[in-house]
């Protein structure tokens, strides 16, 4: 009996320790891929994107409705019985229905008529048009690097509501993670909650914040803002901008006036001028930028809300139509929900698995 007791115990005490042992294998890995994490979050990094396993599959989530709209049609073309021509006919059609725009799908299945033949497996057909599709959206273009002299300036534009003043939030954190001095000035002097929503931003990502009344004059902001990131040695300057006026020719005045005086406070800036646009609008998106780009001498767009319900077809009529890359992408509305534009995965995730 007591033998028995004994064996009990025994049994017992060694299951308990199995179960210690079991425990702290159990949790060493997950805190090491937690430190893992935080250390790659602070990491200086060489440039704003930190490669993202998770960004095919946000941009398959995000492409959701174009893809719908295209894949009614792509089996048919690529695969269907038809001549080539009446299924090439249907998937300009399908192409438009993604918010790719009649002339660029025109365009791109002008390249597909030059190259399929007849008898082109649809994995052929398939093939040509995610080339040609890439060609279309151009190649990377990253965000620019730190200027020979003085903090990095990036003038951000765009309509009102269209994600300016929150990229710019996302921006500047992104910056801060990575351990460089970020100094935000509040150019939408429009309304007094623009100003702030960017020292909330600003608060948030560790960011200098330069602002002035409501209703003062936007060039002396962002005139001021460059000035203190000279003066601090700050490494990048954002300027948020407005997005509305009295009117349309008002805004444009205005922001001509902008760039003046940036150049004013360094003849190299703005080094970046970024033009934010709303995904979900679709091709009304297009309109917007070439009043933008006469203006402002656009380097490069933001395409956000990329996520949800986007028509993210437009992508592929950004730079095709307006030789503007598309840079940087909004995936959300939290600070690490923007990515670096990846032209491959964003195709891919708008074709849908072969
Ligand atoms: N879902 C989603 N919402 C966004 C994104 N970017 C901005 N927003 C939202 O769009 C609205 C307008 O953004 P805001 O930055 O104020 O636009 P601004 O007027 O151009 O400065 C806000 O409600 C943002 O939270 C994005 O990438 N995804
Ligand atoms: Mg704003």
């Amino acid at each position: 009996m007591e033998l028995q007791l004994e064996v009990v115990v025994a049994v017992l005490s060694a299951l308990v320790a199995l179960g210690a042992a079991g425990w702290l294998l159990w949790k060493r890995p997950a805190a090491g891929l937690l430190e893992d994490e935080a250390a790659q979050g602070q990491a200086p990094a060489a440039s704003v994107g930190v490669e993202d396993s998770s960004l095919a599959d946000r941009f398959f989530r995000g492409l959701a409705r174009s893809r719908e709209a295209l894949s009614r049609s792509l089996g048919l073309a690529l695969g269907g019985a038809g001549p080539l021509d009446e299924r090439l006919d249907q998937l300009e059609e399908a192409l438009i229905a993604a918010d790719v725009g009649a002339r660029t799908a025109s365009s791109l299945v002008e390249g597909l008529r030059r190259q399929a033949r007849a008898d082109d497996p649809p994995e052929r057909l398939r093939a040509l048009l995610r080339a040609e599709l890439l060609g279309s959206i151009g190649p990377r273009v990253p965000l620019a690097g730190p200027p020979s002299s003085g903090p990095l300036v990036v003038l951000v534009v765009g309509v009102n509501g269209s994600g300016k003043t929150t990229t710019i939030g996302k921006l500047a954190s992104r910056f801060t993670r990575q351990g460089k001095g970020v100094v935000l000035a509040a150019g939408d002097t429009f309304r007094a909650g623009a100003i702030e929503q960017l020292r909330v931003w600003g608060e948030r990502a560790g960011a200098t914040v330069v602002a002035h009344q409501e209703g003062a004059d936007p060039a002396a902001v962002v005139f001021d803002g460059i000035k203190a990131g000279q003066a601090r040695g700050a490494d990048v300057v954002i300027c948020d901008t407005a997005g509305r006026l009295q009117a349309q020719k008002l805004l444009m005045d205005e922001l001509g006036k902008v760039v003046r005086v940036i150049r004013k406070a360094d003849p190299a800036a703005p080094h970046e001028a970024l033009l934010v646009l709303d995904a979900t609008i679709g091709q009304n998106a297009l309109s917007q930028a070439r009043e933008f780009k006469q203006v402002v001498g656009v380097t490069g767009v933001v395409l956000t809300k990329l996520d949800g319900t986007a028509r993210g077809g437009v992508v592929v009529a950004v730079h095709k139509e307006l030789g503007l890359p598309v840079k940087l992408v909004g995936l959300g509305e939290q600070a690490d929900d923007l990515r670096e534009f990846d032209p491959e995965a964003f195709v891919d995730a708008l074709l849908g698995p072969a």
